[in-house]
């Protein structure tokens, strides 16, 4: 299950980042429910029947979202073939495909939130605070033909505040999903709790940053300054990766988003022109280059096939988006998702595509567009997103080699900074500047000596290096260059024969599940959920023996 790999660095070839991601929600149910309840997350075909044959399970749970339907639809006749008195139940977005209950062979399709759903099916209180899974945000990380070292205190653990987002743009299938405009489910209403949840994340997991897994996290100012003012009294030098709308990251000051610990943010840029109002009044470029002035890194989001683009008007859109020169750019095509506004609407005017043109599986935005569009026909589509991340890696270079130029950014500003605490952030960031990232701009600069412009920007970032770093980022680029630039090749050949990456099976028992499994059963992690101890108060009032803030160490 890769994010970077399917629809940000996809053309980046053996400089793309690669790893995986674990189903946050279905942790999130098995971590809140009382009752036995085992996970598998990315079962093969084969380890998902040998689990459906091992025991008598009462109910199966699948989540899928709405290209996942051939998969869950095959998913639902095994359950039925080898555990027949089984109920099944299926959420996650999948659920919005209208008729998806006759598509299936399920007993319920859940549209919505699961925690709730699940414990009222099972007779728990549904009304229990949520607790929280403990989880590192990604796995299996990779580039440049390098496998990272699984180092917990580079990790960042994934804090789920909220699902949904209350702006509710039209073709957003997360907000409207959780219940559109104006609506989200929160599942930590303070920064209090939040602070909380994220204080037992740091001391169990050892991490010091956070994948904030929150549609648009900083909308919610007073929870997200309120975490700031915790923070900052209990000396939290932490990292936060957020997704946030243009509008609401720029009511913060840049001041603000340091202290807050903005590392990575994932910003929807949509497109030039487009009337989302979460744009309106906002240069984005200017934006994003004050972000990365700041050391954070943006990952931008452009939308191709907005009503108004043309086959003779696209190559302007792709520019734009491309001049933004953001470390990350992310295209997606126009996709009516079922639930959605949008969707309703071109399904009222007759545009949307029926399946024999455009097949569910396909309805993911990189290839094909699942409606009518009214300029851009007969597949161009397809070709218009790759040129797209072309154009934009053709520009800019390899999105790793961006972020090491932010990073360096950062830390040249931030370096000195009064504040030990944004002293201390910044150093942490900055730790591999000098060895890995000075190895990997060296061994780009090699990988791209016949190109002019992008050896050129690759040198002006080593040579800046050199200057912060000295002698150290000299012995790396000089030595790990060449290794790394002899992995890059290695890994271009690897990726030409059709080589895959795929994430490994988890299994997890909760408590309950565990104490009924036998010696004989196949060993499976513990899940060990998070119960918010703040409770609607606050938390220094809570927790007794919350370290008090000049005794917090490094
Ligand atoms: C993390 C993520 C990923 C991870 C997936 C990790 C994984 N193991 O599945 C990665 C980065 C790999 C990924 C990839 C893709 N993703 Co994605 N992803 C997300 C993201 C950002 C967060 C999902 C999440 O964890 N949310 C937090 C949890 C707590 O919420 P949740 O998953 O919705 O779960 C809740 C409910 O849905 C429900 N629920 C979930 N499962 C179940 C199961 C049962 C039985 C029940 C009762 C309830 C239930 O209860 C949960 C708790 O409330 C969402 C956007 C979003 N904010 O939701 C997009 C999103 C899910 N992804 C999307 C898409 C399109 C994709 C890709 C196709 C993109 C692409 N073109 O490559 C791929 C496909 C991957 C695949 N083969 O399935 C779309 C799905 C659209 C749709 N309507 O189907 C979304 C909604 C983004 C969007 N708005 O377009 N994705
Ligand atoms: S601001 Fe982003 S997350 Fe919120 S509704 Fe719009 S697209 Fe969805």
């Amino acid at each position: 299950m890769e994010l970077y790999h399917n629809q940000v660095t996809r053309v980046q070839g053996p400089f793309s980042l690669r790893l995986f991601h674990r189903s946050w929600g279905l942790m999130l149910i098995q971590a809140n429910l009382d009752g036995p309840c085992t996970l598998l997350d990315f079962p093969t075909l084969e380890r998902f029947v040998e689990e459906l044959r091992s025991r008598p399970y009462d109910i199966v749970g699948i989540s899928g979202i709405v290209p996942n339907l051939l998969k869950v639809k095959k998913m639902c006749e095994l359950v039925r073939a080898h555990l027949p008195e089984a109920q099944i139940v299926v959420g996650g977005h999948i659920a919005n495909i209208p008729d998806l209950a006759e598509r299936i062979d399920a007993d319920h399709v859940v549209r919505g939130e699961g925690v709730r759903w699940f414990r009222t099916l099972l007779g728990e209180d549904p009304e229990q605070p949520v607790r929280h899974p403990q989880t590192v945000a990604g796995n299996g990380t990779r580039s440049v033909g390098l496998t990272a070292p699984e180092k917990i205190r580079d990790m960042a653990a994934t804090v789920i505040p909220s699902v949904g987002c209350p702006v509710g743009c039209n073709f957003c299938s997360t907000s409207a999903m959780f219940g559109g405009k104006g609506r989200s489910i929160r599942f930590y209403e303070s920064g209090d709790e939040l602070f909380d949840i994220m204080c037992q994340l740091e001391a169990n997991l050892k991490v010091q940053s956070f994948f904030m897994m929150d549609e648009n996290f900083l909308l919610d100012r007073v929870r997200a300054l309120r975490l700031l003012e915790l923070m900052e009294r209990h000396d939290k030098a932490w990292a936060l990766y957020v997704f946030s709308s243009a509008g609401v990251l720029r009511s913060y000051s840049s001041d603000q988003l340091v202290r807050l610990g903005l590392t990575w943010v994932w910003l929807g840029l949509e497109g030039e022109d487009s009337r989302y109002t979460k744009l309106r009044g906002t240069d984005t470029r200017a934006l994003v280059r004050r972000l990365r002035a700041h050391g954070t890194r943006v990952l931008g989001s452009t939308i191709i096939g907005l009503e108004g683009h043309t086959p003779e008007n696209i190559d302007g859109v792709i520019e734009y988006a491309v001049r933004h020169d953001t470390d990350f750019h992310q295209f997606m095509l126009y996709t009516p998702l079922p639930g959605t506004p949008l969707h309703a609407e071109l399904s009222a005017q007759g545009r949307m595509k029926d399946e024999s043109e455009c097949e569910m599986a396909d309805v993911h935005g990189q290839s094909l567009f699942n409606y009518r569009h009214p300029h851009i026909r007969n597949g161009l589509e397809t070709e218009l997103i790759v040129r797209a991340f072309q154009r934009d890696f053709e520009v800019n270079g390899p999105s790793v080699v961006r972020m090491a130029r932010t990073m360096l950014a950062g830390w040249k500003r931030y370096k000195d900074h009064p504040d030990p605490r944004v002293r201390r952030r910044f150093a942490w960031e900055a730790r591999d500047l000098s060895t890995v990232y000075s190895a990997v701009v060296a061994a780009a600069r090699l990988y791209y000596r016949g190109n002019s412009p992008l050896r050129a920007k690759m040198g002006a970032l080593l040579k800046d290096l050199h200057h912060e770093f000295g002698l150290k980022s000299r012995f790396y680029s000089a030595v790990g260059g060449r290794y790394v630039y002899w992995n890059l090749r290695r890994e271009e050949k690897r990726l030409a024969c059709g080589w895959t990456y795929e994430p490994p099976t988890f299994y997890e028992r909760n408590a309950a599940a565990q104490r009924s499994a036998s010696r004989d059963d196949p060993q499976a992690t513990l899940c060990r959920p998070l119960t918010c101890r703040s409770a609607g108060q606050p938390i220094e009032a809570a927790v007794v023996g919350l370290p008090s803030p000049l005794a917090v160490g490094r």
